[in-house]
């Protein structure tokens, strides 16, 4: 890329991040002729599949679902082996794509954009790069993810830990071989849970140190039965298209017909055993039309879990510690697991309270909480993300008018439809806050987005139109819509990262969309239709802008 010396890199489009949005955004706006330029703080692409190697990595989502569907090829000739896709096997599928579709050319790795300034005159923003370089494109692109940023508490004296501390979402590429150690793990989400059987299977001595308890359903992972991988392609456009019309973006799961609370006792307990047995989250979420807006109907299906908690795990106090009972079951993303709660029941497993007992320090030859020490020689910080708004937070963005995002956001993201934000022209969002993204299927989530970004660029250059923006009154009225929508579920019950509750000192918002995948769809739609309702657009003469206008 150029230097200053020879004036800015110029291109149509800036992309930051060459995860599966910023990806695709590559394949979509080169094909429109656009000249891209996608800059990539990692070595290699996939995002969040690249950073996330910690053992036992897996999707949540199943296999056939979690995947592009932009190639009727791409979709008919990858082989998924598994119901649920492993880290390495994504990641694989992620590099294949990149090699497939040529995309790395226009990739620039190990670079990451520091700063992103909008010149109001010119409509184009210019972007800075950890390596002093410059760039500039009429339109930015943060396809930067949710859980990108992570994050380890600060707790005093790990500088003196003379074991070795790793982050679930930053490990390294080589693994780690926690054979014969004593090995403490903090934190019980998707992470947490994913990866301590198998450290427990490795380790000398396993500590888990948990805050909160959370909610885990088996996830029923098997090889790919060949007949349903077979079905499931002769199907696959008629089933990506049902996918839009779910409130999760994932089809293939009967909606529910009927109240937990119009189901007798027997019949509950019937069908959530059923659910319990086939695995997966959507279906045991879909289990009754109200588990996540009725309390008492939610309680039925938190109190099946905590029965299976209680009947798998043998030490009746390990069990009840391990039962969540601080927020209705699916109100914190659900974790799928492979024997977490077997787990407990191997004499090298303690479960730790630190909600009762906190963590002090950590000590040169351990971790010390409220009542005593545990000689520890390595560390794994399962503690999650800056989630939804850590990346976008890390950019220093800003306009010549002097807004950044930093100040814009200091109360909570504050977005129209996730997309773009008033006050930050041509600045799109893949995946932003206040849309369904981390509460959907996240792939095809970038893909709807990517494609209205680039139909909006294209509808732009077709009329000459050189500048689009977020309106103020839209953008308020989104974000109001938002949170009527989350207060009308169970959702806001939660301490979780979806209200940034994980963060210390960070504003308590509710920050996805929860209306579900349809409706998001559908309002993205309509606003198109309605020639970009709630957008103003600039550049281009009189007639053009006010033909758009
Ligand atoms: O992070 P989390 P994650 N002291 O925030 C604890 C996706 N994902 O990396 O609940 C002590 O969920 C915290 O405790 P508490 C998925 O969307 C998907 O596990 O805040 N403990 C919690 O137990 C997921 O939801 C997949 O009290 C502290 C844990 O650390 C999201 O990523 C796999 C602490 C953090 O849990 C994030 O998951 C993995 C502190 N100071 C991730 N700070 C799949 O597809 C935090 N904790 C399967």
């Amino acid at each position: 890329m150029s230097t200053s010396d020879s004036g800015p890199a110029r291109f149509d489009a800036i992309i930051v991040g060459a995860g599966v949005g910023g990806l695709y955004a590559i394949y979509r706006l080169r094909k429109l002729g656009l000249k891209v330029r996608a800059f990539e703080a990692a070595g290699g692409v996939g995002g969040t599949w690249y950073w996330n190697r910690y053992p036992g990595c897996r999707c949540d989502v199943e296999s056939m679902e979690y995947s592009y569907s932009f190639s009727d090829e791409l979709q008919q000739e990858w082989h998924w082996p598994e119901r649920y896709g492993t880290q390495p096997e994504i990641l694989r599928y992620i590099n294949h794509v990149a090699d497939r579709f040529d995309l790395r050319p226009d990739i620039e790795f190990n670079t990451r954009i520091k700063k992103a300034v909008f010149d109001s005159n010119a409509s184009t923003w210019t972007v800075t790069t950890d390596k002093g370089s410059v760039a500039t494109a009429r339109f930015c692109i943060m396809a930067t993810g949710n859980l990108s940023t992570p994050r380890r508490p600060d707790y005093p004296g790990l500088e003196r830990f003379r074991g070795k501390w790793y982050h679930t979402g930053l490990w390294p590429h080589e693994g780690v071989d926690f054979t014969g150690l004593r090995v403490g793990v903090v934190g019980t989400g998707s992470s947490g849970v994913q990866s301590i059987p198998i450290i427990a299977k490795q380790a000398k001595h396993l500590y888990v140190f948990q805050r909160t308890a959370n909610f885990s359903l088996p996830a029923r992972n098997a090889p790919l039965d060949p007949a349903k991988e077979r079905a499931h392609k002769a199907e696959y456009p008629a089933r990506r298209r049902a996918a839009f019309d779910t409130p999760f973006g994932i089809a293939g799961h009967p909606p529910p017909v009927k109240s937990a609370l119009e189901a007798g006792e027997a019949e509950r307990q019937q069908a959530y055993e059923a659910k319990w047995a086939e695995g997966g989250s959507i279906s045991f979420l879909y289990s009754y039309t109200d588990l996540l807006i009725n309390k008492e109907s939610n309680e039925t299906a938190s109190e099946f879990v905590r029965r299976k908690i209680r009947a798998t795990v043998k030490d009746p106090k390990t069990a009840e510690l391990l039962c969540p009972n601080d927020h209705p079951i699916g109100t914190k993303r659900l974790i799928l697991d492979t024997d977490y709660y077997e787990t407990y029941n191997r004499d090298n497993v303690t479960l730790v309270d630190i909600r009762s007992k906190p963590i002090e320090e950590i000590t040169p030859d351990g971790l010390r909480t409220a009542d005593r020490e545990y000689p520890l020689d390595a560390i794994v910080f399962a503690t999650g993300f800056d989630a939804m708004t850590g990346a976008m937070k890390e950019v220093d963005i800003h306009t010549d008018a002097g807004i950044s995002i930093r100040e814009k956001w200091q109360h909570g993201p504050r977005t129209y439809l996730g997309i773009m934000m008033a006050g930050f022209p041509n600045l799109f969002m893949v995946t932003g806050p206040q849309s369904p993204g981390v509460k959907s299927q996240m792939i095809l989530a970038c893909e709807q987005h990517v494609d209205w970004i680039a139909d909006c660029i294209q509808y732009m250059r077709g009329r000459g139109l050189s500048c689009i923006e977020a309106e103020q009154a839209a953008e308020d009225a989104w974000v109001q819509y938002n949170n009527e929508v989350a207060d009308r579920t169970l959702y806001p019950l939660a301490n979780s990262w979806y209200v940034g509750a994980n963060i210390p000192g960070k504003p308590r918002v509710f920050m996805p969309f929860v209306g579900g995948v349809t409706a998001y769809k559908k309002k993205c739609d309509e606003v198109v239709a309605n020639g970009y309702e709630g957008f103003s657009f600039g550049g281009g003469s009189d007639e053009q802008r006010s033909a758009a206008n």
